[in-house]
């Protein structure tokens, strides 16, 4: 079994090192599996590909490479990088490792299991999760918006850190088409609920500690934008 984790980065220059060598150090640990660590880079204007192309040197090919990607987003990032090379499994986190490493063999056993996908929490009751009082709000109201909308039983829809199967990977992520900031999360949810796919939700250690790349203002309005696509292409039968 071979499980493929993609970190989309963008100008991460402050801490892509660290933590690139934090996911190797501990997935050295994991027996159990084979595993690559992709990079899924755009875009940078800063040192970050230097010091990528300084661990691609430090690391066998194997198990370490980057991947500078004409993507426009992280979702495209991501989807680019999963299809890049071939695994059995596929997970995303972000570069930041607010998600505790702890958990990825948590999703790799929800996989083995049988799930087609497996989602970090940051919503259940034994969730740990350290972030701002203005972040907690708008994502409970995205999150209850989209629940009621489309009828989804998921608590948490944008956590950055998933998993999925093939299966999932070439019916599902295939079909996705709004991709702007990490929308992809939301829309690949809302089209395995729907076709049936089995997804585990799993409590995650998570915290926020650095200011967001993202302006929250506008991802909010291009998400709530995105959900009435998906709900017209639904309507309409646009996806297969
Ligand atoms: N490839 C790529 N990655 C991005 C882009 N924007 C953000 N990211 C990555 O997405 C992840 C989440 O970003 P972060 O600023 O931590 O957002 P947060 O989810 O609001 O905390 C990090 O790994 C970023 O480097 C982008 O345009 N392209
Ligand atoms: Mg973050």
């Amino acid at each position: 079994m071979k499980l493929l984790i993609v970190i989309p980065a963008h100008n991460e220059e402050k801490i892509i090192e660290e933590n690139v060598n934090k996911v190797i150090d501990f997935m050295k640990t994991q027996k159990d599996y084979s595993w690559h660590l992709l990079i899924g880079e755009n875009g940078s204007s800063d040192e970050t590909i230097k010091i990528l192309d300084k661990l691609s040197k430090k690391y066998a090919r194997k198990i370490f490479s980057y991947k500078s990607l004409p993507a426009r987003s992280k979702s495209e990032a991501i989807k680019r990088a999963w299809f890049s090379t071939d695994a059995d499994f596929y997970l995303h986190m972000d570069a930041d490792l607010s998600t505790d490493l702890k958990h990825i063999p948590k999703l790799v056993n929800g996989l083995s299991e049988g799930y087609d996908l497996v989602i970090g929490s940051r919503a259940m009751k034994t969730s740990e999760v350290e972030k701002s009082l203005k972040r907690g709000i708008i994502s409970f109201c995205y999150n209850l918006l989209v629940r009621v909308l489309f009828s989804l039983n998921v608590k948490d829809l944008q956590c950055g850190f998933k998993a999925i199967n093939k299966r999932t990977l070439n019916e599902i992520i295939k079909q996705t088409k709004y991709l702007s900031e990490g929308f992809m999360d939301t829309e690949m949810l809302i089209l395995s609920a729907n076709k049936g796919f089995k997804i585990k939700e799993i409590p995650v250690k998570w915290k926020d500690d650095r200011k967001s790349k993202f302006n929250i203002a506008r991802v909010t309005t291009s998400f709530l934008k995105n959900i009435l696509n998906v709900k017209r292409d639904l309507i309409l039968g646009r996806y297969k």
